[in-house]
């Protein structure tokens, strides 16, 4: 089974995944997981300590002579960015995790709350799925995202604009992106079992970014206005697809989004998510003081006033970790030489279909 989990908090030492389950014998670089952490930190809006942190992970187990050996594959991203570890604070946040995180792990200092729950753990992630990316490229799997919206607006041309107007009002933007995985086959995931659907996989992975407060596959929520004749997507049939595309079935449209049943159906798989603002303000909202109950303004913090293109390569990571986990779910192997016979054997089936 492909898990990971990740350990680090934003200005601790540094932070840390590790990635389980994945097949021996892919060749893997630093390279492979600097590029995947250089697009996490790039995108007009992003704060200060970008500037700082030039992110790259070390691979400290799980790989000999270049490929991996199919034990547990340990990365670590150092921090360069420490001071703020140790100033405590405790004027609340709104849209942060600092009031509900104090309650919860009775806390008295916000600052050993924001430390983890920081945007920064994504970079853990984002070095996972760079692995999982690597994985699905063998099989012809690519991820990739791109913004939609940002600050309400559509126009690309806009974007920077209204970055740069929150920036002087000391606000902050959220916008939408989408993450398109194209190449993968039919038949990941599975509507056997409640937490077998690949959708419910995807969207549960994708909510957990931080700040994303929605979550949409295919046509999502517009799906809901119209009648089903607009929205489900024609099946047809030309025998002469099999050679070029290992199946005679095809859509002439997408709107399921890539999924039906919870079953990856061989289209693209699409997958739109809404990210709110940023929470810290440099002009902060009302808010109390955890240790006095008193009045007082938020606290401010060095902050992204936007972070919507990398909250899309976050969305890339975590979608192709899910979509790997389904992939070796099945055709899993040891090796991947194991998985590619699995999988050859499998296409091969289904072609005479
Ligand atoms: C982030 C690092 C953080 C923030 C941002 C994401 O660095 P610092 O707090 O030192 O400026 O820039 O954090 C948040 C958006 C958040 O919600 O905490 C990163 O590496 O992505």
């Amino acid at each position: 089974m492909l898990r990971y989990i990740t350990a680090g908090e934003s200005h601790g030492k540094a932070i840390i995944a590790i990635l389980e389950g994945c097949p021996a014998n892919l060749a893997l670089t630093p390279e492979d997981i600097k590029k995947e952490l250089v697009r996490r930190q790039e995108g007009h809006g992003r704060g200060a300590r970008m500037k700082i942190e030039a992110d790259q992970a070390e691979i400290i187990s799980g790989l000999c002579h270049g490929k991996t050996i199919g034990s547990p594959l340990a990365l670590l991203i150092p921090n360069k960015s420490t001071e703020l570890a140790e100033q405590p604070f405790t004027q609340l946040r709104p849209g942060h995790a600092d009031l509900a995180g104090a309650l919860k792990y009775g806390q008295k200092d916000v600052r050993n709350i924001v430390e983890r729950a920081s945007a920064r753990e994504t970079a853990g992630r984002v070095a996972a799925g760079a692995v999982c990316r690597k994985l699905l490229a063998e099989f012809g799997i690519k991820i990739e995202s791109k913004t939609l919206a940002l600050g309400g607006s559509t126009k690309e041309a806009e974007w920077n604009g209204l970055i740069d107007q929150a920036r002087e009002k000391g606000d902050s933007v959220g916008g939408v992106f989408e993450v398109v995985a194209t190449g993968v086959p039919v038949g990941l995931g599975s509507y056997a079992q409640w937490d077998s659907r690949l959708d419910g996989a995807l969207a549960r992975a994708v909510m957990s970014v931080p700040g994303i407060k929605g979550v949409e596959i295919g046509l999502g929520f517009e799906a809901a206005k119209r009648p089903g004749s607009q929205v489900h997507d024609a099946i047809f049939y030309d025998k002469s697809r099999v050679a070029s595309h290992g199946s005679g079935f095809y859509r002439k449209t997408n709107n399921a989004g890539g999924i039906e049943g919870g079953i990856s159906n061989g289209e693209p798989i699409v997958i739109r998510a809404a990210m709110k603002p940023i929470p810290t303000l440099r002009n902060p909202l009302p808010s109390v003081d955890l240790a006095t109950k008193a009045a007082a303004q938020a606290r401010v913090e060095r902050a992204d006033i936007s972070a919507v293109d990398s909250a899309g390569v976050i969305g890339e990571a975590v979608a192709a970790f899910e979509i790997a986990r389904a992939f070796l779910e099945k055709f899993g192997g040891d090796s991947l030489e194991e998985v590619r016979d699995n999988f050859n054997a499998y296409q091969k089936r289904s072609a005479v279909l």
